[in-house]
């Protein structure tokens, strides 16, 4: 059965493409298309032609499982050229999410009609990418260079009312008449000169005004850093108002072919599938019936017991709040709905969906309350005794059957589960701060929980918008367990002599949001300060003492001036060396291509050893967690994907070069090393 098949509905021939899941644009899609193309320009009694798809959406991109392999059958530019270019008006019908070459094909046709929930985009940018069949030409002459900028660029997608607005969308017409609507309106067009997106002149506008490009490059400059592909875009959106069409699309295929080949996008499209394997659990069966979560308890109203709340409130999920003290309880509330506020302010949010949330919020000091729950989330302080009481006391309290979590970000989920008759629905879900922003959860498999409560957790993460990745009971799970050897390395560096600033620059050209010193100065160096400055047992402690106790000080590991811009300091840099020569450690000049190599390297084998401990299901899962809930950049593919393009051996060379530098606790992964022997890739 062809996956691209014509129907006639008078004269107007409708082109149907049903390619499950996303109608991606796969060889033999384009092959329909062209076809269909040909039979409406070749028979006399077509009119008009209707484009459009069954399932669940209008083409959602070029077929990302094609990248890397001999291209197969017309290219897209091809197919899209051959239907702009008919005298006859073709329409595409569009819902669910035009992306991509989605977005293209709908670019390409005369028209363009939508329901109202229909989205379109050109996320290319996000697979390290720009769009590779003309988009970024027949956009701006569309809705214009400064419209299309940040749809080429930032590479979100826009509603059907916005590209309606912009000129993208001729019609919005009904949400359940989409295929008679798209009819009529190419039955209308009948006999009139077509529009074509390669002729429009909306382009103009970057001509007049050269200066938007410039603009833009300014206004998004930080979020863009150190990413190939939206520099290029902007290029390819200013080459569309400077050179005619057809040089046009050469400079736009020209940079895509750049990019196609570089590493960076060969990692986003990694992640684009580590991100969607990191849903399945291997061993489990994906339709086994899942717990009804109905109602969520969570003890602790804090930043974290607050924000956990704050996932399920969003997703219309009630949740019963749970404190010690009257005040506490208010005081965690009161946050919850400030957040909440700043967030409508934002825009991002109605006012009437912060009441909606906060009404589905029951705030209470008594554990009874949660007896009806379907899941109970603990938040409370990181004490194992104290956790196990939590737990021993919700057992007896919450009925049976329902789920108890514990958010611990390090402690032995297995040993909490065993202050408990129910050790099957026991697990950690592992949030990050703050709980309600970040997106990564790891959700903690203990020995005992059971299947369908380890997939109901899968599935509840899907539904709050959280990545989550299933994790082994190990010390600190896997991205806490893999930042320890970092931590460690850079504390012995600057004790070896090299310069605390370095140690940041380094992670902040490898494209990190900032080095461990800043993050210190950030997060405040008197957290867990024991306050005594007569007690100075650690570089902390000694400047603590001094007062440098931060950002909030004005100085901590740096100087800050009142634009917090952050400054080397000598005096810091006396205290490390003062320290070093107590412990009778010899100071040395040390490269930043040493500090790199020792920051990361033993990340990497951290990671090896979690996977052949069977801590993390899959290599791709590390990436993923270090991507979402650690900053690494995306455009490297995370630590694992990373690892793979530097060459495990030449890892593996790096580990045993430092040798006993990296500690005396270091233990080389035996499954890194037979990688490396083998020139194999985790990935
Ligand atoms: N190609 C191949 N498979 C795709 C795909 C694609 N473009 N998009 C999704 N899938 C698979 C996905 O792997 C998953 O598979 C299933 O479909 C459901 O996806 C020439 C060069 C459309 C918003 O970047 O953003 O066009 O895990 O779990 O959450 O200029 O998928 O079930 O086996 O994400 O409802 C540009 C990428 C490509 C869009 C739906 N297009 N896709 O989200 O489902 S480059 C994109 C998405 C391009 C042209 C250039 C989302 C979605 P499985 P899902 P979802």
């Amino acid at each position: 059965m062809s996956v691209v098949t014509t129907e006639r509905h008078g004269d107007v021939l409708v082109i149907v493409s049903d390619n499950p899941p996303v109608n991606a644009l796969g060889a033999a899609v384009r092959q329909g298309l062209v076809d269909g193309v040909e039979e409406a320009l070749g028979d006399d009694s077509v009119k008009a032609v209707v484009v459009r798809c069954d399932g669940r959406t209008f083409h959602a991109g070029a077929d990302i499982t094609e990248f890397g392999k001999p291209p197969q059958g017309p290219s897209l530019g091809e197919a899209l050229d051959k239907m702009e270019a008919g005298d006859k008006p073709v329409v595409a019908a569009i819902h669910g999410t035009a992306l991509g070459g989605g977005c293209e094909v709908a670019l390409a046709c005369h028209y363009r009609v939508a329901v109202p929930s229909a989205k379109l985009g050109l996320p290319e940018v996000k697979l390290g990418l720009i769009p590779g069949a003309a988009g970024t030409q027949r956009l701006p002459r569309v809705v214009g260079a400064k419209a299309a900028l940040p749809m080429v660029v930032i590479g979100d997608p826009i509603s059907a009312k916005k590209a309606k607005e912009i000129g993208l969308v001729d019609e919005i017409v009904g949400e359940d008449t989409l295929a008679e609507d798209a009819i009529a309106f190419a039955r209308s067009k009948i006999g009139q000169p077509v529009p074509r997106s390669s002729e429009g002149t909306a382009n103009e506008d970057g001509v007049k005004d050269p200066s938007i490009f410039d603009e833009f490059r300014q206004k998004n400059g930080r979020r863009l850093r150190g990413f190939d592909a939206p520099e290029a875009g902007i290029q390819a959106v200013k080459a569309a108002g400077e050179m005619s069409y057809a040089d046009g699309v050469k400079k736009e295929r020209e940079l895509f072919m750049q990019l196609m080949t570089g590493t960076q996008s060969a990692a986003m499209r990694h992640y684009f599938f580590a991100e969607r394997a990191a849903n399945k659990i291997d061993d489990i069966d994906p339709n086994i019936d899942l717990i009804p979560i109905r109602k969520v308890g969570v003890i602790g109203a804090g930043t974290m017991g607050g924000g956990i709340s704050m996932n399920f409130l969003s997703a219309g999920i009630p949740v019963t709040i749970v404190e010690m003290q009257q005040d506490a309880l208010d005081r965690g509330t009161g946050t919850m709905r400030k957040n909440y506020e700043r967030t409508a302010q934002r825009g991002r949010m109605t006012d009437e969906q912060v009441e909606q949330a906060m009404g589905l919020l029951t705030p209470s000091l008594d554990y009874a309350d949660f007896a009806d729950c379907d899941l109970v989330i603990e938040a409370v302080f990181e004490n194992m005794d104290i956790k196990k009481e939590v737990f021993a006391k919700l057992d007896g309290i919450v009925k049976q059957g329902a789920i108890l979590a514990s958010n611990t970000s390090y402690l032995n989920v297995d040993e909490i589960a065993s202050a408990t008759s129910r050790p099957e629905y026991v697990l950690g879900l592992h949030f990050f701060s703050p709980a309600n922003v970040m997106k990564l959860l790891e959700i903690v498999r203990g020995e005992k929980t059971a299947d369908d409560v380890l997939m109901t957790s899968m599935k509840l993460a899907k539904k709050i918008g959280k990545i989550a990745v299933v994790a082994g009971v190990c010390p600190g799970f896997i991205g806490n367990r893999m930042l320890s050897p970092r931590q460690q390395q850079a504390q012995k560096l600057i004790m070896e002599g090299a310069n605390y600033w370095d140690v940041d620059d380094v992670l902040l050209d490898f494209g990190f949001p900032m080095g461990p010193f800043q993050m210190s100065d950030l997060a405040g160096l008197d957290i867990g300060w024991h306050r005594d400055p007569e007690r100075i047992e650690s570089v902390r402690d000694a400047l603590c003492a001094m007062d440098r106790r931060g950002q909030k000080t004005g100085a901590g590991y740096y100087d800050y001036d009142e634009a917090r811009n952050r400054t080397p300091s000598d005096d810091v840099k006396k205290v490390i060396a003062e320290f070093a020569e107590k412990q009778g450690i010899e100071q040395r000049e040390i490269s930043k291509e040493e500090i790199k190599e020792r920051l990361l390297y033993p990340m990497v084998n951290e990671g090896a050893l979690i996977l052949e401990e069977g801590m993390s299901q899959r290599a791709s899962d590390i990436d993923v967690v270090w991507i979402n809930g650690y900053g690494w950049p995306l455009y490297t593919g995370g630590p694992m994907f990373w690892a793979d393009t530097v060459g495990l051996d030449n890892v593996v060379a790096g580990l045993e070069k430092h040798g006993d530098r990296l500690g005396e606790n270091f233990r080389m992964s035996k499954l890194l090393k037979d990688k490396a022997a083998a020139g194999e890739k985790f990935n």
